[in-house]
């Protein structure tokens, strides 16, 4: 029997079969050896079920289309980022770094933009148009309160499986429990008034069947992703408006403050906010490469702290001799 793992807690799978519905699982022992075996999303195939159909375990899992790794969850066929408008205030560079994100995992991108009702004065839309709509992604305005501009999300969620990210506070459970037409009521909790962001009540990756072949994922609040795992040279790709001008007279170009830049010739077709989150974007990736080289450079296995300051402890094999040593080994050559 097949099914597809809706949710995972402690140790137990909960997989969604056609036959029997729900069906809760644990691990086949040869699953449990190997990390990140069965995520959320994975389809799986069952086996030892029990005379109810209640219980199973999970013996094999098919090859996945593609993952996430922050949240765990596979299978996604597109992203839905929800931003606020207001409580908690948009966050361009949140907004991009999850549009970046998706963009790395080549996942379908599209934008909601929730708590219209609190927005008095429409320019913030009229902005948010002029940055995001050129970039080719699809741009929804709601109000999860007034139950406002819902239609057409529907409309992409058939028949796909959609993950719905963004800042913890925007209103993602909100959003699903509207999308589900009532089928779920998932807990959502006020925003505190201190700091106008929301107190964290989704803690892991959920899948939310709405029917038979529609499914949307609510995800926690995930702020802290960094690209401290991409070498600066490829954010570009997660900028489709700076790889499009990218053609630079140096192919090594990070577009900051190389001579004969095309992005920095071009710097007035570019949003602002945009190419400040790919500056920062850049930083961090620079992280990430120090390191590699680091690594890389680095022959031995441990490191040690001298006066506090970390030194790399290089093993006997790859050290290079001392002069000393090779002339003494000269020395006892001619003896
Ligand atoms: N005014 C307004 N409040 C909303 C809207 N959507 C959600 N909220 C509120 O925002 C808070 C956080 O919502 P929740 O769905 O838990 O956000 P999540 O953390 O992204 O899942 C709750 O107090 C919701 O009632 C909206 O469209 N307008
Ligand atoms: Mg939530
Ligand atoms: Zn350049």
């Amino acid at each position: 029997m097949q099914g597809q793992v809706l949710k995972i807690f402690s140790d137990f799978y909960y997989v969604d079969t056609q036959e029997y519905g729900i069906i809760e699982c644990k691990l086949r022992e040869i699953l449990k050896k190997k990390e990140e075996a069965v995520i959320v999303g994975d389809f799986v195939t069952l086996e030892a079920i029990t005379k109810d159909n209640k219980q199973a375990f999970i013996a094999s899992v098919q090859p996945r289309k593609n993952f996430l790794s922050r949240p765990k969850v596979a299978n996604i066929s597109q992203a839905i980022i929800v931003s606020a408008l207001k409580h908690p205030d948009l966050d361009y560079e949140q907004l991009n770094r999850y549009i970046a994100l998706c963009e790395y995992h080549k996942i379908k991108i599209n934008l909601c933009f929730n708590k219209c009702d609190l927005i008095k004065d429409k320019e913030i839309i009229e902005e948010i148009k002029s940055i995001y709509e050129p970039l080719g992604y699809s741009l929804f305005f709601t109000s999860a309160k007034l139950n406002e501009g819902f239609k057409d999300i529907e409309k992409i969620l058939e028949g796909n499986i959609s993950i719905l990210c963004g800042t913890s506070g925007v209103g993602k459970s909100s959003v699903i429990n509207i999308l589900s037409n009532g089928i779920f009521k998932l807990e959502v909790k006020n925003v505190s008034d201190k700091t106008k962001r929301g107190v964290h009540t989704t803690r892991h990756c959920e899948i939310y069947k709405i029917s038979q072949n529609t499914s949307v994922v609510d995800t926690p609040g995930f702020s802290n992703v960094k690209f401290n795992f991409i070498m600066p040279q490829n954010i570009q790709n997660l900028f489709p408006e700076i790889k499009k001008l990218s053609n630079c007279k140096y192919t090594d170009c990070l577009h900051i403050c190389e001579n004969d830049c095309n992005i920095i010739f071009n710097i007035d077709k570019i949003a602002s906010s945009r190419y400040k989150s790919y500056i920062k974007f850049v930083e961090e990736a620079k992280e990430y490469k120090k390191k590699i080289i680091y690594e890389g450079n680095k022959t031995e296995s441990s490191s040690k702290y001298n006066k506090g300051v970390e030194m790399v402890k290089i093993s006997g094999r790859k050290r290079m001799q001392s002069r000393k040593v090779l002339n003494q080994n000269i020395v006892e050559y001619e003896e």
